[in-house]
């Protein structure tokens, strides 16, 4: 057959990057950027040429393998394995009340279309309140903050990037991981052109990380000290500048005063020892963001994963709304998708402390409990104990913290599915492995990501190779769990309950059966925009829907109509900034992560192309503390937390806060039956065998993944 060129998807990170993809005998020959897709712009980044290397890998299951006697693994028919994991989850429910099966839910599910059509009325026909997440790893506090500032958890106003005059970033490297909570792919050019409009980009990190190397402006803070710096920006914004009231008419504000209590005393002078930020350079950041006409503060992981992730998120949005620049072009804007899963009501709202974890006594959100906590639930004994485990598209021995203490509690289980591709840290631990399709063998059009976007754009990427014969994409075998876990169920139930349960609706039932782009079709031809699916698929590179627009008064879903800037489940948590945040400790290390271009979390390092060259899991620490730990480069050395400890080698740069050492998460592929292996990553150290699950933001239980208090030793 002749090569093919046509038009495709990469989903590996938030930046939905448009593709051009040859095939060749359903083969993948070539990967490019597709220069039409008016969002990507022709960006791509190494992963997505990666993306063959996953389609040929032999690694990679086709088809479902069962765990033999031996610890090796056999296949099995789709057929037996359906029948069987619905058994054993319905048994274990019958037998242990239905929290006892408990759930994870990676990181990939999120860019996967068949898991938001048909992954969640599975979650649904679980009804366990056991249900985990990345989400407690990573954004849960931009959530909960949305979801109490603006009405609604994905209501979340979006850096306007290509219009901005002034951007201030804190915790964030989106040179490498091309936005987050914010799709921007390209993001060096966007950056490039604000410049060149001569705006300024500002970094707040305790590395000088990518983003800061073509920063205008980059600063040093301690990690997990910005509540600190946010607060006295707010303060220098509102009690010293004073809040520009013609600014702020065409907002709905509600709590402006709660919002003027807060930052009170939080003066740039109380900040400068805890962030070690000299004061005058606080007064000299706010006052350049307050000068400038469009300006847009955002914070990621740094000021996500930290001891108080939802105090940073707040602030983050109450400095944007008090300077007027929230709704505004040029600061941040809600986006307006074709399918906008707020408006629509296609995600719920969330909820907070509806219930609360058996074990530790820690909040829901949004129906999950904090993953932190996920092995204690499946170690601690008692009604409500997790026997069954279910881990989808994650690999949570490796991403969450204490994953040494989650490896183990895995063997503590009756019964553990995985619907997953690889042999991975964690699925090594399961009975059964269920393997979707892999992105190129599956449609796409992104519900997630267009709603967290920079530009307004809509795209339908059908498949560009067959799949092989034997596999199924992840919405098919959500659908036959489902169905098969209603079988199991029923059988097991007298005629009585039969009767008395509720028959499935006609439209659940045909839901479940339509497939992903039909769905997709419908909601399109419902909703209120004017795309078709013929409109999309004759536009392959997607439509351009335009910039993003002010709207908010519109948009708002809040009951209250207005935007709550003083919530005071965070404003009450501000005492315990002033208590905890004292001064730095003499001697202390602190532990922050770091993100890699040819990277993706715990994954694709099975790609030789990605995982060639020199190696990126070392220890960095500054030349000072090196010296201090008696440790020269290249040295091998024992990283240690409260919680557990790892061996790392330590490597020298000068572009690292004195007093912190960054540690890359994702890797430790050296735990035995892990297929997915690369020579050279073999010995790579797991950095959430050190982070801490104790350790949390107190407001949002989200884990602290940066700041985690270390030492460093010689081994
Ligand atoms: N210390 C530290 N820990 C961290 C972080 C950090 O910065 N520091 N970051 C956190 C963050 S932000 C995140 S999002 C998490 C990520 O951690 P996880 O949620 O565990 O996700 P991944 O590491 O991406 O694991 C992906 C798994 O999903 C599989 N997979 C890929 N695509 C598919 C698919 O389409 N279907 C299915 N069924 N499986 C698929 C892959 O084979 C792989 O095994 O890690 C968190 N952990
Ligand atoms: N190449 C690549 N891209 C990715 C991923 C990947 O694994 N590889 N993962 C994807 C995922 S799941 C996510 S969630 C996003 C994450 O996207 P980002 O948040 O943009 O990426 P990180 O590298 O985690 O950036 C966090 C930054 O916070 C800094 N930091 C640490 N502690 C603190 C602190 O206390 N204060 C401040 N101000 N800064 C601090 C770190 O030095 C780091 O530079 O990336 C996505 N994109
Ligand atoms: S930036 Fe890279 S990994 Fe992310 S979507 Fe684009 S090509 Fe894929
Ligand atoms: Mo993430």
């Amino acid at each position: 057959m002749l090569p093919l060129t046509t038009h495709g998807v990469c989903n590996l990170c938030e930046a939905i990057c448009g593709l051009q993809v040859t095939v060749e005998d359903n083969r993948v020959t070539d990967i490019r950027g597709d220069r039409d897709d008016p969002l990507s712009r022709g960006h791509i980044c190494p992963k997505a040429t990666a993306l063959t290397d996953l389609h040929a890998d032999p690694d990679r299951l086709r088809t479902p393998v069962r765990k033999t006697a031996d610890g090796g693994w056999e296949p099995i028919s789709w057929k037996d394995a359906t029948t069987l994991v619905a058994e054993r989850i319905s048994a274990t429910q019958r037998d242990h009340g239905r929290d006892a099966v408990g759930l994870y839910l990676g990181n990939p599910s999120v860019h996967s279309l068949g898991f938001a059509t048909h992954g969640l009325s599975f979650l649904g026909a679980l009804g366990s309140k056991n249900m985990f997440s990345a989400t407690s790893a990573d954004q849960l506090p931009i959530q909960l903050v949305a979801h109490l500032m603006y009405g609604h958890q994905l209501q979340i106003p979006i850096p306007d990037l290509d219009n901005t005059d002034h951007f201030l970033v804190f915790g964030a490297n989106p040179v490498v991981s091309n936005g987050s909570m914010m799709t921007a792919p390209d993001f060096r050019n966007r950056m490039r052109d604000l410049r060149r409009r001569g705006g300024r980009l500002v970094v707040i990190d305790p590395r000088r990380t990518e983003t800061a190397a073509i920063a205008d402006e980059h600063h040093f803070v301690r990690p997990g000290t910005d509540a600190a710096l946010l607060l006295a920006i707010l303060h220098v914004l509102v009690h010293e500048r004073g809040v520009d009231n013609a600014r702020i008419e065409h907002l709905p504000l509600s709590g402006m005063d709660g919002v003027r209590d807060a930052c009170a005393t939080t003066t740039p002078e109380w900040a400068g020892p805890i962030t070690g930020i000299d004061p005058g350079e606080i007064r000299r950041i706010a006052g350049d963001f307050a000068e400038a006409d469009r300006a847009v503060a955002y914070g990621r992981m740094g000021v996500s994963t930290q001891q108080f992730g939802t105090v940073c998120q707040w602030a983050i949005q109450a400095i944007n709304a008090v300077t007027g620049n929230l709704d505004r072009v040029g600061g941040s804007l809600l986006t307006d998708p074709e399918i906008d899963l707020v408006a629509r009501k296609l995600s719920g709202r969330g909820h907070f402390d509806k219930w609360r974890s058996r074990v530790r006594d820690l909040p829901e959100f949004g129906g999950e409990l904090p993953v932190a906590t996920l092995a204690d639930e499946i170690l601690t004994p008692g009604t409500g104990q997790i026997k069954t485990l279910i881990t989808l598209a994650g690999n949570p021995v490796s991403s969450t913290p204490g994953g040494s203490r989650l490896d183990h509690a895995l063997e503590n289980l009756d019964f553990m599915v995985s619907l997953d591709f690889y042999i991975n840290e964690t699925t090594r631990h399961a009975d059964i492995i269920l393997p979707p399709t892999m992105i190129l063998e599956r449609d796409h059009y992104d519900l997630v990501f267009h709603q967290l976007a920079v530009r307004n754009t809509a795209r339908f990427s059908p498949a560009v190779v067959k799949k092989s014969a034997g596999a199924k994409h992840d919405w098919e075998i959500f659908r036959d769990l489902t169905l098969a876990l209603g079988r199991a169920r029923t059988t097991k139930r007298s005629l009585r309950e039969r009767l008395r349960a509720a028959p499935a609706s006609a439209t659940s039932s045909a839901r479940i059966h339509a497939t992903p782009k039909m769905l997709i079709a419908l909601l399109l031809r419902t909703g209120p925009g004017d795309l078709t699916m013929r409109d999309l698929l004759r536009s392959p590179s997607g439509r351009d829907l335009g910039p993003l627009r002010p709207g908010l008064r519109r948009k708002l879903v809040a009951k209250s109509k207005t935007v709550n800037v003083a919530p005071s489940l965070i404003v009450d948590d501000l005492e315990r900034v002033h208590s905890d945040l004292v001064g730095t400790h003499d001697g202390e290390l602190l532990l922050i992560g770091r993100r890699h271009l040819r990277s993706n979390n715990s994954w694709m390092h099975n790609s030789e192309r990605l995982s060639k060259g020199q190696e990126r899991h070392h220890l960095l620490m500054h030349p000072k503390d090196l010296a201090h730990s008696g440790l020269c480069a290249g040295d091998k050395a024992v990283l240690r937390s409260r919680a557990g400890s790892t061996t790392v080698t330590v490597a020298e740069t000068e572009d690292i806060m004195p007093g912190v050492v960054s540690l890359p998460h994702g890797f430790g592929q050296n735990r035995s039956g892990v297929q997915l292996a690369v020579a050279g990553l073999i010995d790579a150290p797991s950095a959430n065998d050190v982070t801490d699950p104790q350790l949390l933001d107190a407001v949002s239980g989200n884990a602290v993944l940066n700041g985690v208090p270390v030492t460093v030793s010689a081994v």
